[in-house]
């Protein structure tokens, strides 16, 4: 038996390029014979995620403790998933996890983190999260938000203090503020310590 996959997560404030770093480096992965996967959430695709897709693009609505359990739920109809590819060896890039589900729902009112990190308790822990840290300043000359529920700048705020407050010490913040290449580099090279450090640990799962 080979060595388990690591499960790396990336999480951060919308564009700060978590989905064009995830890509490159699972190519880059790929090139150098590690197998890796990309996985994203909310999963669009499923039948929980079309949901969830249609709250996004404000098609429905829904009641904020009810579109928080469905991202849950979206996590949890591909834990076994998650499991059976991190066993086989292949690495998974995540491409937002818990965390989001976390400090999006909490960044509302009446909601409180501990509510909502329970139903994340039991899922698989990541062996790193990599948090794409961009400056407003910086993130505001990247040009518009899009039309999706949750691209504002006030609530954008909140999640990333949220953000702060979920921190463990699994995090690595990352500063986004460079060019996309030289950002590459540098998460190639932190994988490469991650996947080093978790080879023979069994993974685990999130807590209380
Ligand atoms: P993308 O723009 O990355 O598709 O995300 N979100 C995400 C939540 O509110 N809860 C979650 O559990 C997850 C994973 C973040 C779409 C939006 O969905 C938010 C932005």
């Amino acid at each position: 038996m080979g060595r388990r996959g690591a499960l790396i997560v990336f999480e951060g404030c919308d564009r700060a390029g978590k989905t064009t770093q995830c890509k490159m480096l699972v190519d880059a992965l790929n090139k150098r014979n590690i197998r890796a996967e990309y996985m994203n959430f909310p999963d669009r695709s499923t039948a929980i995620g079309k949901i969830i897709s249609d709250y996004l693009t404000k098609k429905i609505e829904l009641p904020d403790k009810a579109v928080h359990l469905l991202f849950s739920a979206n996590r949890w109809e591909l834990e076994p998933i998650i499991r059976n590819k991190l066993a086989s060896g292949v690495s998974l890039i995540v491409d937002r996890y818990s965390y989001s589900g976390v400090a999006f729902s909490a960044a509302k009112k009446g909601m409180d983190l501990k509510w909502c990190w329970n139903p994340e308790i039991g899922l698989p822990e990541p062996d790193a999260v990599l948090l794409l840290n961009l400056k407003e300043e910086v993130s505001s000359k990247r040009g518009g938000f899009g039309q999706e529920r949750y691209e504002v700048s006030d609530f954008q705020r909140k999640v990333k203090s949220n953000y702060i407050s979920l921190k463990t010490p699994l995090w690595q913040f990352i500063d986004a503020d460079k060019t996309v290449e030289d950002l590459h580099q540098e998460i190639l090279s932190t994988f490469n310590t991650i996947y080093k450090n978790s080879n023979g640990k069994p993974i685990q799962v999130l807590e209380e």
